[in-house]
């Protein structure tokens, strides 16, 4: 979305925006640029086991030598007239690849990602059909459940293929999850170059890891730039779908924030609900008796004045460790009950602003951003996905899964040895018992330490027994009395696509099919529900953090890839086969087994009621990519249209 303008700086202003360059990254954006595969020299090669670290773990020296040879690489870039060289061959564009991650083969990425990367701004997810092309005279239209990331990015593509389409969105705006959670503090934990639509790239984020606001921006603005609002229907809920196998269509019903409730029919019914947008409430005996003010992290409630009050937090997940360090200073007290340590990965950036240099490198040094967004890419994706997998020849651990799983351990704890040293008492309450990625690993940059070892703050890891009108009873039976009970404690993640009612072939109601057990193929297709397709659906979510735009990016293609196969044949419904579904399943719940989060006993949002990771895509990002560039259609069964 934004431009990359010709430089005209001196080399002194050169030299300065390399001086705040993330470097990793630039060599190989260089060498992409301006043809010179010399500068990836083998001294200067990130080492794909520091690639966690600041500037992956290169020296100074190394870094020092490294941003030489950018500075001179930029300046005869500029003396050319900021021309770009011919786009590399493919042998030499794995090369770069290779030498950016530190060495790994990257032969099979190498389609992926050219498509992720969108070097140079083209699209090579957009759909290769125009419904006017192959299927004028066909009558098919879709809806679109919910108008947040995945939302949003399934009308973009319909509209790009000449689909008819509505967007159907409970709120009064667009931005799903960005726009729902406004509590103070919350922000994106994966770098925004990662975490945006390979097609609709800025240069320009003001910070690493945005705020909210801001990506509520990126959102409304790409709904702007898509030309998508006059196909959303604000303040409407869908109350349920149901097929009919006769007509083959879904009808849809919804109801407006008015009560007013209608139907619609479509051939196509897309979810694109999110999995983490109903807030859970624990099941604490006496919840509901507390006569102060509460709310939850989702549904904060600015109207509840904080300054000086007694607040208790339960719950510190991702939400709560974001919100906690925000409030810490204004409470008189606040208790943070705490029923299991999450692990910290020290990122010192993460509140940090877009350095003006760096700026400057990614909006005039063509590819730099993408390349950026690579390192990214697969530093937090395949890159870390052996060190959280279960090493069967591991002597069984209950601490970690494998030994580089164990050196995250140690890496991770001495970190937080470090911030609570000055405070003994609390070291061993925060230092965590399970394997690293059993559980969603956060991000800090300080601020945990700092909200905790306040004066007025006190971590209980007591477990709760119950509320009462006053406060929170632990089981030592003790009364914690507050004025003010936040809960931090998660949503209903398992429970996909409720409270909708979604009725399949045969009068099959979806939620009796699941019995809270949610399962579908490759996330998107579930049996019984012809033309139903899920975003985010259950074991599409990530545990390292990877970006879940991705995904949606990947699973939008499939099931725009469906539609154009609907559309070219004589075809009007597909169902996915059973036998497809189930084989797929079994499989993702062996790996998940082989993975922390499937192996640990810990609790997590990854497991539904019954102990199944339902959230969780076990295998490579890869993987999921090359199984979703197409539907197969030997997968499917196929019902000839009227
Ligand atoms: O929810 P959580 P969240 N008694 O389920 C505790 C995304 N997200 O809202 O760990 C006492 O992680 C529970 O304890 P335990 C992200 O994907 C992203 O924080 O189960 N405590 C835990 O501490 C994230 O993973 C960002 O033992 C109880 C907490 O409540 C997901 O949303 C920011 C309890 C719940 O933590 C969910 O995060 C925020 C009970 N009865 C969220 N019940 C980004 O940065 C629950 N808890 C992008």
């Amino acid at each position: 979305m934004t431009a990359i303008e010709p430089i005209t700086e001196s080399d002194d202003d050169i030299r300065a925006a390399v001086g705040e360059a993330e470097v990793p990254p630039l060599l190989p954006a260089l060498a992409y640029l301006t043809g010179d595969l010399s500068l990836l020299r083998d001294e200067l090669r990130p080492d794909p086991l520091l690639s966690g670290l600041p500037q992956g773990g290169l020296t100074d020296d190394q870094l020092a030598a490294a941003r030489a040879l950018a500075v001179d690489a930029i300046i005869r870039f500029r003396d050319n007239g900021s021309r770009p060289a011919p786009l590399p061959s493919d042998t030499d564009l794995l090369r770069i690849m290779e030498y950016a991650v530190g060495g790994a083969a990257m032969a099979d990425y190498l389609p992926l990602l050219e498509e992720e990367l969108a070097f140079r701004g083209e699209d090579r997810r957009a759909p290769t059909f125009h419904k006017n092309d192959i299927a004028p005279d066909v009558d098919f239209t879709v809806v679109v459940i919910g108008a947040g990331m995945s939302g949003l990015l399934a009308g973009h593509r319909l509209r790009q293929a000449g689909v008819p389409f509505v967007i159907l969105e409970k709120d009064t705006d667009v931005g799903g999850t960005w726009y729902e959670n406004t509590y103070p503090g919350c922000r994106v934990d994966n770098p925004n170059h990662n975490y945006s639509y390979s097609f609709a790239q800025r240069h320009d984020w003001p910070l690493h890891f945005s705020t909210q606001d801001v990506l509520l921006d990126y959102f409304r603005s790409c709904a702007d730039v898509f030309e998508l609002r006059d196909h959303i229907r604000f303040q409407t809920e869908v109350l349920s779908a149901t097929w009919s196998q006769q007509n083959l269509r879904w009808t849809v019903r919804t109801r407006t924030a008015d009560g007013h409730e209608e139907t619609i029919e479509a051939n196509a019914v897309i979810s694109a609900v999110g999995q983490l947008n109903r807030p859970s409430y624990p099941n604490i005996p006496g919840r509901d008796s507390f006569e102060g003010a509460t709310f939850h992290s989702a549904r904060w409630d600015r109207d509840v004045d904080l300054r000086g009050a007694r607040v208790a937090v339960i719950g510190t997940g991702a939400s709560a460790v974001q919100f906690i360090p925000e409030i810490a200073a204004a409470v008189g007290e606040l208790l943070v009950f705490q029923r299991t340590p999450p692990w910290l990965g020290p990122t010192p950036d993460y509140h940090e602003e877009v350095s003006p240099g760096l700026k400057w490198l990614y909006s005039h040094v063509p590819s730099y951003s993408e390349w950026n967004r690579f390192w990214i890419f697969w530093k937090m994706g395949d890159g870390v996905l052996p060190g959280v997998r279960v090493d069967p020849d591991w002597e069984p651990q209950a601490s970690s899964v494998s030994a580089i799983n164990d050196f995250m351990r140690m890496m991770l704890t001495d970190y937080l040895s470090t911030e609570f040293a000055d405070r003994p008492d609390l070291i061993s309450k925060v230092v965590p018992q399970y394997p690293p990625a059993a559980k969603r690993l956060l991000r800090d940059n300080g601020v945990w330490a700092r909200a905790l070892k306040r004066d007025t703050t006190q971590l209980i890891t007591e477990p709760i027994r119950e509320i009462t009108s006053k406060g929170v009873v632990t089981v030592d039976g003790e009364e914690h009395r507050v004025d003010v009970i936040i809960y931090g404690t998660g949503f209903e993640a398992s429970k996909f696509l409720t409270p909708m009612r979604v009725t399949g072939r045969d009068g099959l109601d979806l939620h009796e099919e699941w019995n809270g057990d949610a399962r579908a193929y490759l996330g998107i297709t579930i049996p019984g529900f012809p033309n139903l397709f899920c975003l985010y659906g259950p074991n599409t979510n990530i545990v390292i953090n990877g970006s879940i735009i991705y995904f949606s990016e990947c699973g939008v293609r499939y099931v725009l890839g469906c539609i154009d196969l609907l559309l070219r044949g004589e075809h009007r419904a597909l169902d996915v086969r059973k036998d497809v579904h189930d084989e797929f399943n079994e499989r993702v719940d062996a790996e998940n087994r082989m993975m922390a989060w499937g192996a640990s006993d810990v609790n997590s949002w990854y497991k539904n009621d019954r102990g199944r990771v339902a959230q969780n895509w076990p295998f490579t990002l890869l993987e999921y990519w090359q199984r979703t560039r197409a539907p197969d259609p030997d997968d499917y069964e196929l019902v000839a249209g009227n």
